[in-house]
């Protein structure tokens, strides 16, 4: 199986993270934003990653989304389980999938970048990292009316989120789902921001025992020597 991938991606850190837990082996091709246009959408007709390639007779040359990912691999390889015998449960389960990755990863994108751009601009101050964060903020229309609406999401996001994970390890059930492997990748560049670091120690604390379950190294801003209050910018 072959993963088509930006290395920065949250989204691609989600198919890693499923990929991890099932104890899948892989490799990883590493994209080069801009040229990855031309490379993915003959493939699937999609021009995003994730895409994974599983490379094995009868079955498809090509996946594109994330949740479609996670769904094939759930058909694919079981066990260990990432979703429900229950119908209820399961229903939950992809329904939170779904909201992180349409609302939540875009709000944390916009506020990502918006930091990238700003306060977080000494993380890689390089011109082309600088250029990516340039071509991102215009790709994505990411501009002060925009982040404070993803902001004022997040906020929301995390209100809710609080009141199951601040108490118990799993979103939804008593194990771990693609709920939690959404939530722990689509949120995981928050790690890097001091707001976040400082006012919701119990996320990162999920994000990293997520990680630890799925064998997936941790975010940057996650690393063992990394502290939550370390100046920015
Ligand atoms: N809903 C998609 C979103 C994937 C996505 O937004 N990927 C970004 C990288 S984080 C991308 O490939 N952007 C490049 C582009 O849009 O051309 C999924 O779940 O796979």
């Amino acid at each position: 199986m072959r993963l088509l991938q930006f290395s920065t991606s949250h989204y691609c850190r989600k198919i890693r993270l499923a990929l991890g837990y099932k104890r899948l082996a892989y490799d990883v091709e590493n994209l080069t934003p801009g040229a990855h246009r031309w490379q993915l959408e003959p493939l699937t007709g999609l021009t995003t990653v994730p895409t994974l390639l599983p490379e094995a007779s009868g079955q498809p040359d090509a996946i594109g989304d994330s949740t479609q990912i996670l769904r094939f691999l759930e058909t694919q390889f079981p066990e260990p389980s990432l979703t429900f015998d229950c119908p209820d449960l399961n229903r939950h389960a992809w329904t939170l999938e779904d909201w992180f990755d349409e609302s939540i990863g875009t709000a944390t994108r916009f506020v990502y970048y918006d930091f990238r751009a700003g306060d977080g601009r000494s993380i890689d101050p390089s011109w082309f990292s600088q250029l990516l964060v340039r071509v991102v903020r215009f790709q994505y229309a990411i501009n002060a009316a925009t982040v404070k609406l993803a902001v004022d999401r997040l906020t929301l996001a995390l209100e809710e989120l609080a009141a199951r994970w601040q108490n118990t390890p799993y979103l939804v059930g008593d194990r771990l789902s693609v709920a939690d492997i959404a939530a722990a990748a689509l949120l995981s560049p928050l790690a890097l921001i001091p707001h976040y670091r400082q006012n919701y120690s119990w996320l990162f604390d999920r994000i990293r025992d997520v990680h630890q379950q799925c064998g997936e190294p941790l975010p940057p801003g996650l690393s063992a020597n990394a502290s939550p209050d370390r100046k920015i910018g």
